[in-house]
């Protein structure tokens, strides 16, 4: 047996709650809003629904950064809206995901104010502490939003680490206490009956700040390991770890089944291909299609049997894709529907963020001010404070920024795109008359029918869940091609990444049935051995072989 998890079939569906669906008139998506569009997310075929963070918090983070893991925030709506999601969820069998992070608090936390308060304070322990080197911070560690991750508390004179903002204290997971809470609260979420969870920046938790190690510390794999047992063990709860760090050596470490720690991990190697090596993702560098063959490729084949790949194109920190490497203007609806079809064909659990299924695209802002997110906030400043060329900066927000993924979701062509009746906390991207839930539901071609095909098909074909996964190794500038092959079955699933027509020739003798599953062109006729392929044409072909030739 190739896969034995009631999620192996799964496809999980992201909602960033802010910007999902407004239906209180304040201008911010809320738990409410999501029940009203339970039926869309079926219609699509999710099973599982990931909703970015709920919880109390002063939104410093846009709720990564937690100040009660117990409250569900008022601003989403209360606890009886959260059962009730979870129970109209269940009736049309989807489960709900929730996205914890554990790696830090807000510093608004009843921990973090008590901590402090004084060196000897029952949690100041929580959290890690240390005392100034020459006057100044314990060590030159960086913030990932700018800055040194050290923050100087006046009251009890020692610094405190963050990783993120100085609003964002690192909890100290060397502590027993603190994982035994940490336990606790994860059990109180699955008692409320979710079948998820998301954990935010998990790589963190072992860091060894003294040594400068921040992902992948010493113990990160015993307290997983001891999550599993004192949580995961014996339930219907599905785990996906957000590891920056991971790579195709260490990802084994976290997933495999044996180990008894989590299902997935999101891992970004591919996803960092078009940043300058070495350099940070604001510092650009165009995509080469061969880089992203290799890397897919490589991680589809480490985690064959040793693990599971999630597999993701977009999440609320990453840029629309078809803005990223599609194409957003003449061929948005191909090139959106060749992106899901090379990344759905794959082996693993398909992530579908928000707004990805009708082809939401990056927004142009109108001034600089219209980036709201505190990353953004901080690059800008940093960058200009540097003296960069402006137009590059521009460049690089408008291909990276985060608040691309956050524009609120796009469902009609009324005012605020139907988001809200009140005034959007961000503002709704422009190309919503032409681009809308609505729009895409009317008409059988668009992006969504595409993702639903897509959905469809892994439930109905086994070889996306069992295939293997074998390359078309031919370093083909524009075409990824692959298979998924069990035994004399097989999938070939063939994109054209560009906007250009091109050819390959991918015939073989031992081939007697080929049949077309999915395309993004009507019509098309297929000769393996002279195939032209349209601007961003993506083909799902299902073949049959007589066992005579070499799949490869
Ligand atoms: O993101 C992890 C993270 O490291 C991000 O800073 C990431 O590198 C960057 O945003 C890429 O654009 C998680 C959450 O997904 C993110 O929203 C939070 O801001 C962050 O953790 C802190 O909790």
């Amino acid at each position: 047996m190739k896969y034995q998890n009631w999620w192996s079939k799964s496809v999980i569906y992201q909602i960033y709650p802010r910007s999902f669906c407004d239906s209180d008139a304040d201008g911010i998506g809320d738990i409410r809003g999501i029940i009203t569009q339970l039926d869309y997310v079926k219609l699509l075929g999710a099973d599982i629904i990931w909703i970015s963070p709920i919880n109390e918090s002063p939104f410093v983070d846009n709720g990564y950064d937690i100040s009660d893991y117990y409250a569900i925030s008022p601003v989403f709506g209360n606890m009886s809206d959260f059962e009730e999601l979870i129970s109209k969820a269940r009736d049309r069998e989807i489960g709900i995901m929730l996205d914890i992070v554990i790696n830090h608090t807000s510093d608004q936390h009843y921990w973090f104010k008590e901590a402090k308060k004084s060196k000897c304070n029952k949690y100041r322990d929580y959290y890690i502490w240390r005392d100034p080197a020459n006057n100044s911070e314990p060590n030159d560690l960086r913030s990932n939003f700018g800055g040194s991750a050290w923050e100087l508390d006046e009251t009890t004179g020692q610094y405190y680490l963050h990783f993120y903002s100085k609003e964002q204290p690192d909890l100290n997971w060397e502590n027993p206490e603190l994982r035994s809470e940490i336990w606790a609260l994860m059990n109180y979420w699955i008692g409320k009956g979710v079948e998820g969870f998301r954990l935010d920046v998990i790589d963190l938790i072992g860091k060894r700040p003294d040594h400068k190690i921040k992902e992948n510390g010493p113990r990160l794999h015993e307290y997983l390991q001891e999550m599993h047992n004192c949580v995961l063990e014996g339930k219907k709860v599905v785990t996906v770890g957000e590891t920056w760090g991971a790579t195709v050596n260490n990802a084994h470490l976290f997933c495999a089944p044996e180990r008894k720690e989590l299902d997935m991990i999101f891992q970004f190697e591919h996803i960092q291909l078009d940043k300058i090596p070495g350099k940070s993702r604001w510092d650009l560098k165009e995509l080469e299609l061969n880089d992203l063959k290799n890397t897919m490729s490589k991680w589809q084949r480490a985690m064959n049997g040793n693990g599971w790949n999630s597999l993701f194109w977009n999440n609320h920190d990453l840029p629309r894709i078809v803005s990223r490497w599609g194409n957003d203007t003449v061929y948005r609806v191909e090139s959106a529907k060749m992106l899901a079809t090379l990344l759905h064909g794959m082996k693993g659990t398909p992530f579908i963020y928000q707004g990805e299924e009708i082809g939401m695209t990056n927004f142009l802002p109108k001034t600089r001010d219209d980036y709201i997110d505190i990353e953004t906030k901080w690059i800008i400043r940093e960058r200009l404070s540097s003296g960069c060329d402006e137009k590059e900066l521009e460049k690089a927000l408008y291909l990276k920024a985060r608040d691309n993924a956050r524009t609120p979701m796009q469902w009609d062509n009324s005012l605020n795109s139907g988001f809200t009746t009140g005034t959007p906390w961000m503002n709704v991207n422009r190309n919503y008359h032409f681009i809308n839930v609505h729009l895409a539901l009317e008409d059988k071609n668009s992006v969504f029918y595409h993702y639903k095909k897509l959905v469809e098909l892994r439930k109905t074909e086994h070889l996306f869940v069992i295939g293997d996964y074998e390359l078309v190794s031919d370093n083909h500038p524009d075409i990824y091609a692959y298979y998924r092959i069990h035994g004399l079955d097989a999938l070939l699933i063939i994109c054209n990444f560009h906007n250009i027509k091109t050819e390959i020739n991918i015939r073989r003798d031992d081939i007697v049935f080929c049949e077309c599953l999915l395309s993004n062109y009507p019509d098309r006729y297929y000769n393996l051995s002279n195939l032209e392929l349209q601007p961003y044409e993506a083909l799902v072909l299902k073949i049959k072989l007589n066992g005579e030739g070499n799949v490869k």
